[in-house]
């Protein structure tokens, strides 16, 4: 969708899925990420959805008088459509209609750079356009029939509708195993980082929360300035980017910058994340940011982990980070937490010296002797930015050295002694 086109926003509040003035936002804001202007909106509250026509039966008159007068391409809904529903308004009217989660699906699918997002992002498209399929089929039918059969024309046969189903079907198993394929060589770096054994965190949280601006704060203090892309918007991230940093006093970590959640993310598009996440899972610490200016940010902070629980992340250590507090009415105070403006440095610097202690409480700090013609282990403890020369004699140096308890074992021999 390249020009702006217009819309009207037909919702239905009930008990379980109620739309407040929040939702309302963040779906007008979902649809101009898909560069789809609101006009008009018209809302009912019922008791649950109407099955044939979303909204209640006389209230469709209105919505179509709505759309007419104000010449719209689409009709979007504030929650998913079936193919009833989606046949019935063909029926009626060309405008089309388009659920919160197929804008969703469209702005992940415009947004998608690496080659794993974008297959990701086709599975779960195609998952959830499947079920939805409604076509012309009566009318192909016919025409096929008046063609004669045959085993030659078998195809011809066939409706529309069935071809589309099937030509879905053979996409999505292409791209699933093209997906495989990329994931079995994304593992192989992954065991890779994982022998190194760095200590893992990764920012996770809200969509437009502040993720990305911290990740790039932070990198602006360490030696990589390999940036990440920031902006106000819905799904700004949709890759996983994961930077080692290397900050003096605080050992080398690595930090993912990650998609961000948004409410009733359809499960096609969790499934489809879950290998994206899985840098989430494999975290040794999770900073949850919040953005904490924003009125809605207590019920964003309960998707966020409902949905860390869904990909299998919840028992991983969890630091909470209120950000925005600059814009913020009050200041957000909760234990097992700071509150922080990622633009300001200070700031940053507190929340490095959170994560430099979780990180210490895996390592342990040493003296050891290594001699000169171990050049492996010296190139090893050289690397860290924590290793600091005490001392240097005819057989070697004597260093002071942090390294995580896991690798400890090899160094057993050079040590002096514990710190
Ligand atoms: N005033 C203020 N603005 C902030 C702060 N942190 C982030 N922002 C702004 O908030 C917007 C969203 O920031 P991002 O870092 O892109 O948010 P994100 O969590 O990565 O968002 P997604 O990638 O969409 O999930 C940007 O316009 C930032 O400049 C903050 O502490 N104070
Ligand atoms: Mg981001």
């Amino acid at each position: 969708m390249k020009d702006t086109k217009n819309a009207i926003i037909m919702a239905v509040n009930t008990f379980d899925n109620p739309f407040n003035e929040d939702d309302k936002d963040e779906l007008i804001n979902l649809a101009k990420a898909c560069n789809i202007q609101v006009d008009g909106m018209i809302v009912q509250n019922l008791d649950r959805i109407n099955k044939d026509t979303y909204v209640g039966p006389g209230k469709v008159e209105e919505v179509m008088l709505l759309a007419n007068e104000l010449e719209v391409d689409f009709i979007i809904t504030n929650a998913d459509v079936s193919a009833r529903v989606i046949r019935n308004f063909d029926k009626l009217t060309d405008q089309i209609i388009l659920d919160r989660n197929m804008l969703i699906l469209e702005i992940f699918s415009e947004r998608a750079k690496s080659k794993s997002a974008q297959l990701q992002v086709e599975i779960a498209k195609i998952n959830y356009e499947l079920p939805r399929l409604v076509g012309s089929s009566e009318h192909l039918g016919r025409q096929a029939g008046s063609t004669g059969g045959g085993l030659a024309n078998r195809g011809l046969g066939e409706t529309k509708l069935e071809l589309e189903r099937r030509d879905l079907n053979r996409k999505l198993s292409q791209y699933r195993k093209d997906l495989k394929a990329l994931e079995v060589q994304q593992n192989i770096q992954k065991q890779q980082r994982d022998k190194n054994a760095v200590f893992r965190v990764s920012l996770v949280g809200y969509t437009n929360a502040g993720k990305s601006t911290i990740m790039n704060q932070v990198l602006a203090k360490s030696d990589n300035d390999n940036t990440v892309f920031v902006k106000d918007m819905l799904f700004a991230t949709l890759d996983t980017f994961t930077r080692n940093i290397r900050i003096d006093s605080i050992p080398e970590f690595l930090l993912s910058d990650t998609i961000g959640f948004i409410n009733n993310l359809h499960h096609t598009l969790i499934d489809a994340f879950k290998s994206t996440l899985s840098e989430v899972r494999d975290s040794d610490l999770l900073l949850h940011i919040i953005d904490s200016s924003n009125p809605d940010y207590l019920k964003h902070k309960s998707i966020t982990e409902k949905t860390l629980k869904e990909i299998g992340a919840q028992d991983i250590p969890i630091i909470e980070v209120y950000n925005k507090a600059d814009l913020a009415k009050e200041p957000a105070l909760y234990p097992n937490s700071i509150s922080i403006n990622a633009y300001n440095p200070e700031d940053i610097d507190i929340l490095l010296d959170i994560i430099k202690q979780r990180i210490l409480k895996h390592y342990s700090k040493l003296t050891l002797h290594v001699p000169y013609d171990q050049s492996q282990i010296l190139n090893t403890l050289f690397a860290s930015n924590m290793t600091k020369i005490l001392d240097q004699d005819e057989t070697g140096y004597t260093l002071e050295v942090y390294v995580a308890n896991d690798h400890a074992k090899q160094f057993k021999k050079y040590i002096k002694h514990f710190n």
